[in-house]
């Protein structure tokens, strides 16, 4: 027997649920956490089916969720949040270190000490009337050397049954743990949802995650971006791995071979799409299968090459756009088994959000449950609504995803929404220029946080908001990693959002966008040309595969232009940017731009002008 003796917590007078552990670091955490929030219940998650229902109808009953029809959306739920509480808060977000310098110029810094006093005062009593759910899970596959043990104690019914997806959770989640005390201890408490008593504070030393006032995926999820990539990245600088947000694809050519790319785009702006990408039917043969859509855990492997892990087990997708053109395997993904956020609900008992197939419905229930009538200014789906899906929903899951070892990376691609300047795709020179083109990503802001969407911002490696310690530091550590790899994936810049002069997309995107991946893993296997320009490789007219595709020679100059006057005012702001993170910034990025600029100098679009 492994269960504990007790099933009322005598610290507390709480009723508790038996857990299958007994592991008693974990047990004098939980009862410390409940002496301070008081609930009147702690339930001990196993991840079962029984318990699922069982979440699942005390959901509907408390209407934190709404049924959806049964034979439209077998297993689906609808769920609408706070109006105020529909995306990650960056300015509540925290990093907690000993000293402000080690979070860095770019993260909010709290002391500690304050922290926990601060949040303290939130979580006390905050449990009252409510139950504690202490929700055990792994980051990762349950048996790989890749993966993290988390506990979540949250009193959000919605937080468990996402975690539930999103995490191996439950008892397998204990049963690695063991009596280890090796676990980070996250605390969620939904509190009253008031945006002036919101914050998400993480405490890097101590694996400690504390999250209060809000519902909202990504700030309350905690093994998603705090312990997957904020911690993860922080243990990652400590252990000499590499947390990031980035998808991870497997492409398998017609005659059979495999390559496994991985992808950091900014919240907002593709992963999910790329990673689940259908090729159009002139690839006949070619195949992209999923590997993950949001974070990949990289580690050197025995060969020397770089291999990356999911750790996630669903995907918490972008609703807007997708549809049966844009990503067929996602709306297969999300025909069952999901949990839906925010999105509008149709009179028969389905979802509908902006940008899905068919006509848009003459009446709906938007995302708030007010009636909407089409024509209506307000959208009836909000910008960032999203499902939460198994990902052994996606039909093209791919067979390595849950594989302990990972995959084996042979190229790592950055890529941002640009309507200038950045063409198609770019190829680096080197590891040192590919960190480069990653540490001054730049991207237009999109409705996955909070402000201004369309104001362009760098976001480096696609992990501004996710980085949990400095980030000229961060950017060393990428390059320190070059001397621990061998064979180091090659490394591209992408752009699937430029615009032309009428503001259109150049490029048609989604499953087009093979034809770009196609290049890179060909560069990756140098068995394809392209072209120098002083910034980077690009392909050559004939390079990329355009067979089947309607889009002339003209357009793709210019979704494939390197303007010498754009990069010039580019490689400008780069510098301020640069500058901007301080004496941390390794010296070698700053000699890689003045490389950069000292090349493009001799190009004769300049020289003209003298
Ligand atoms: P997070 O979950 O926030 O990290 O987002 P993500 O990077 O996974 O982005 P996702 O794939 O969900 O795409 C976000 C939005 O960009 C959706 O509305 C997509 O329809 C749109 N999008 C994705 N790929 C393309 C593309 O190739 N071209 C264009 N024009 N739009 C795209
Ligand atoms: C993102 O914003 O990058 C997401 C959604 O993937 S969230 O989980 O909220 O961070
Ligand atoms: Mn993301």
């Amino acid at each position: 027997m492994t269960t504990t003796p007790t099933n009322t917590d005598a610290t507390t007078n709480a009723s508790a649920s038996l857990p299958a552990t007994t592991n008693t670091t974990l047990f004098e955490w939980v009862g410390e956490m409940a002496k301070l929030t008081q609930p009147d219940h702690i339930v001990w998650c196993d991840g079962s089916d029984a318990e699922r229902r069982r979440l699942t109808e005390h959901a509907v009953a408390t209407g934190v969720l709404k049924p959806l029809d049964p034979k439209k959306r077998p297993g689906c739920y609808l769920s609408r949040s706070s109006p105020n509480d529909v995306a990650r808060v960056e300015h509540l977000t925290f990093i907690c270190t000993p000293t402000k310098e080690e979070a860095g110029p770019t993260n909010n810094w709290m002391a500690p000490a304050d922290a926990y006093a601060k949040l303290g005062k939130l979580f006390d009593g905050s449990m009252k009337g409510r139950t504690m759910y202490v929700v055990p899970y792994v980051m990762g596959p349950v048996d790989s050397p890749f993966s993290k043990v988390g506990v979540e104690l949250t009193d959000s019914v919605y937080v468990v049954l996402n975690m539930r997806i999103m995490t191996r959770m439950g008892r397998a989640a204990l049963e690695r743990l063991g009596d280890s005390n090796d676990f980070n201890r996250g605390v969620h408490s939904t509190l009253d949802l008031d945006p002036e008593k919101r914050f998400i504070c993480h405490f890097p030393e101590d694996n400690t995650i504390w999250s209060v006032g809000s519902g909202y995926g990504g700030n309350v999820l905690l093994g998603k971006k705090c312990l997957a990539l904020r911690i993860g990245s922080y243990l990652g600088k400590k252990e000499g791995w590499l947390a990031e947000h980035m998808l991870i694809l497997g492409v398998e050519s017609p005659e059979g071979q495999f390559s496994y790319v991985a992808a950091a785009f900014p919240s907002a702006c593709g992963k999910t799409n790329f990673a689940m990408m259908i090729p159009p039917r002139r690839f006949k043969g070619w195949k992209i299968w999923t590997v993950g859509d949001d974070i990949a855990w990289m580690r050197v492997g025995d060969d020397g090459r770089l291999w990356a892990v999911n750790p996630e087990n669903g995907y918490f997708g972008v609703a807007p756009g997708t549809s049966l053109k844009s990503n067929a395997n996602a709306m297969q993904t999300t025909a069952k088994d999901t949990l839906f956020t925010n999105v509008a609900a149709t009179a028969d008992g389905d979802v509908w959000w902006d940008g899905i197939d068919g006509e848009v419905p003459d009446e709906l229930t938007d995302w708030q449950g007010r009636p909407w009538k089409k024509g209506a200014a307000d959208k009836a789906s909000h910008p960032n609504s999203r499902f939460t899906a198994p990902v052994t929903n996606n039909p093209m899951l791919s067979r390595e995803w849950d594989n302990p070892a990972g995959v084996p990376i042979s190229a790592i691609i950055f890529g941002g929404r640009r309507a200038d300047t950045v063409p198609l795709v770019l190829q680096s020179f080197n590891w040192l220029h590919g960190v480069y083109l990653g540490a001054t990503l730049g991207s237009e802001t999109t409705a996955a946080a909070t402000g201004k969407v369309g104001i362009l911002r760098r976001d480096p490696m696609a992990m501004l908001p996710f980085c949990g310690y400095d980030m000229g530091t961060y950017f060393g550590h990428w390059l320190a990693m070059r001397h621990r790899i061998q064979n180091p994936p090659k490394i591209f810049l992408v752009n699937w959002f430029r615009k032309d002069e009428e503001g259109k997309f150049v490029w048609p995107g989604f499953g087009e966008n093979v034809r770009v991946l196609k290049w890179i893993v060909d560069r990756a296997r140098v068995r394809i040309g392209g072209r120098e320009t002083p910034v980077g490789w690009v392909p050559r007219e004939g390079d990329v595969d355009l067979s089947g595709l309607d889009i002339s020679a003209e357009r793709f100059e210019i979704a494939t232009k390197v303007s010498a006057k754009e990069w010039m005012k580019e490689l400008e702001s780069q510098g301020e940017w640069l500058a901007s993170l301080g004496p941390t910034v390794p010296a070698a990025l700053h000699k890689q731009r003045e490389l950069l600029v000292a090349a493009m100098a001799t190009h004769p679009d300049l020289a003209e002008e003298g």
